[in-house]
């Protein structure tokens, strides 16, 4: 039913979409800016248009210009990746009135999960427990004191079109609460133009852990089990894992049910994630709903062996999902490195340019996604992760042991890159030992020699 899709993104995803419809036989339209002319998707696609300048406000945030594309190009669909217009419902809306499928879940239900204090009540009502918190926006600093001083200090302050980490603010006591407020509120009109702002209780230290959910058009829904995603700097995830080494079969049956309820409550369809913050005790609480494929999908993929774009682009044709909740399992053990152009001893910041040699690691239980090729320029205009390295096997010990292997092989000359702090982290007891929280990378930089990261990095 699906002839040919357009890929509304770049770099590696843009390349997992187009290897997933080759198998599928499906065509391919690559779209690209300017920067991205010399890029894998453009080359490996059947088509590919140029949309703009090198910034993303320019190309790949124009939905103008890639509806334009899709009309030149006479696709059926549009895969839009994670980012850009991955999560704008105009967009989507967009598509569908262009009778382009739009392939995510429908306009609606990205407007109604995208407004976090939304999407806190809708699951509630589902009985998906929450963090105590505000029952929608607040008004202003003198309601948000008086529930702040309800639920109890610290609290955290939250933007309802926020979500992924920006523009929160904690706060440990009524003083200092209306300021940060203000500011939040401030920070949230510049970076959404939307300035309304809810509260929760703050947790201190909980683990991130998220499921991965598939429904389809008919009502039928799954759950792929859970992506621990814990080990995190400025709310950029570096290492993502499934199954977590903190749940066990209980905890994760629950939350998976609970993932569940959350996924019926939003009538979702296709692939999304509910987050859930979890604390030493193993009580868990919904925080938000994503509702695009995520950077880190891949972990889910090789822990239970389902192909999460092929059952995207199933699910968008109207097809019914192959397989039910009895069927999956998490079967492997799967690690996930984000590896970026970055200089860890210089504060992590963006080390872009020509990556002179390049050789990624392989072998068994070894899968590498990546647009980066000798001689390939990583461009400062987008963000700066080059690859990721996903090493699985039967265990944990396994998974990890082979991703130190791998990290060890990858031969990435001409720029700065993370790879020798992400062996670090690897090697760390405490990470091995499945304890890292949200405050993990934050504490190991704290305890570890002060001249440790400029070994970190080498050209
Ligand atoms: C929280 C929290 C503690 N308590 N909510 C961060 C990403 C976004 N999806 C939600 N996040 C958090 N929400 C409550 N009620 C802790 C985080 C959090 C975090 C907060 C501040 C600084 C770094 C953080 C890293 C991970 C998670």
């Amino acid at each position: 039913m699906i002839r040919k899709i357009l890929i509304a993104n770049r770099g590696e995803i843009a390349l997992r979409i187009v290897r997933a419809c080759r198998e599928l036989g499906i065509q391919t339209m690559a779209v690209y800016s300017e920067a991205d002319e010399q890029s894998l998707h453009v080359q490996l696609a059947d088509e590919a248009i140029c949309i703009g300048p090198a910034s993303g406000a320019e190309s790949y945030l124009r939905a103008d210009r890639i509806l334009s594309a899709a009309e030149i190009g006479d696709v059926d669909a549009i895969h839009p990746g994670y980012g850009f217009l991955s999560e704008n419902s105009e967009f989507a809306e967009q598509c569908e009135s262009c009778n382009i499928i739009f392939i995510g879940p429908r306009s609606e239900t990205i407007m109604k999960m995208g407004d976090k204090a939304k999407a806190r009540e809708t699951v509630a009502k589902a009985g998906v427990p929450i963090i105590p918190g505000s029952d929608g926006p607040l008004e202003n600093e003198h309601a948000a004191t008086k529930v702040a001083q309800k639920i109890g200090f610290p609290v955290i302050i939250k933007a309802v079109a926020g979500g992924g980490g920006r523009g929160m603010r904690i706060a440990h006591n009524a003083v200092t609460f209306a300021k940060e407020f203000q500011s939040a509120r401030l920070e949230a009109v510049k970076a959404f133009g939307n300035g309304e702002l809810y509260v929760e209780k703050y947790l201190e230290s909980p683990r991130h852990i998220e499921f991965q959910v598939l429904a389809d058009m008919h009502g039928n829904m799954v759950h792929l089990g859970e992506r621990d995603c814990s080990v995190q700097r400025r709310h950029q995830k570096v290492i993502e894992e499934s199954p977590s080494p903190f749940l066990d079969k209980n905890l994760r049956n629950r939350m998976g049910k609970a993932a569940l309820k959350a996924t019926q409550a939003a009538d979702y369809v296709n692939a999304g994630t509910i987050e859930f913050l979890v604390d030493a005790k193993g009580n868990f609480y919904f925080i938000e709903m994503n509702t695009r494929i995520q950077v880190e999908h891949a972990v889910t993929e090789e822990a239970t062996g389902i192909d999460l774009i092929k059952e995207q682009i199933q699910i968008a044709s109207g097809n019914r999902l192959g397989f039910t909740q009895k069927d999956i399992s998490l079967t492997k053990h799967a690690i996930e490195c984000r590896i970026c152009a970055e200089n860890p001893s210089k504060g992590f910041i963006p080390s872009p340019g020509e990556i002179e040699l390049y050789s990624a690691p392989g072998g068994h239980g070894v899968r590498v996604d990546s647009h980066a090729y000798g001689g390939y320029t990583v461009s400062p205009y987008y963000d700066s992760m080059i690859s990721k390295v996903i090493t699985f096997g039967r265990t944990r010990k396994i998974a990890l042991d082979r991703m130190y292997r791998a990290l060890s092989e990858y031969l990435i000359r001409g720029i700065d890159t993370n790879v020798d702090f992400l062996k670090a982290v690897l090697m760390d007891p405490a990470f091995r030992q499945g304890e890292a929280t949200t405050s993990y990378i934050e504490e190991f930089l704290a305890r570890m020699p002060k001249d440790f990261l400029d070994k970190q990095s080498k050209d």
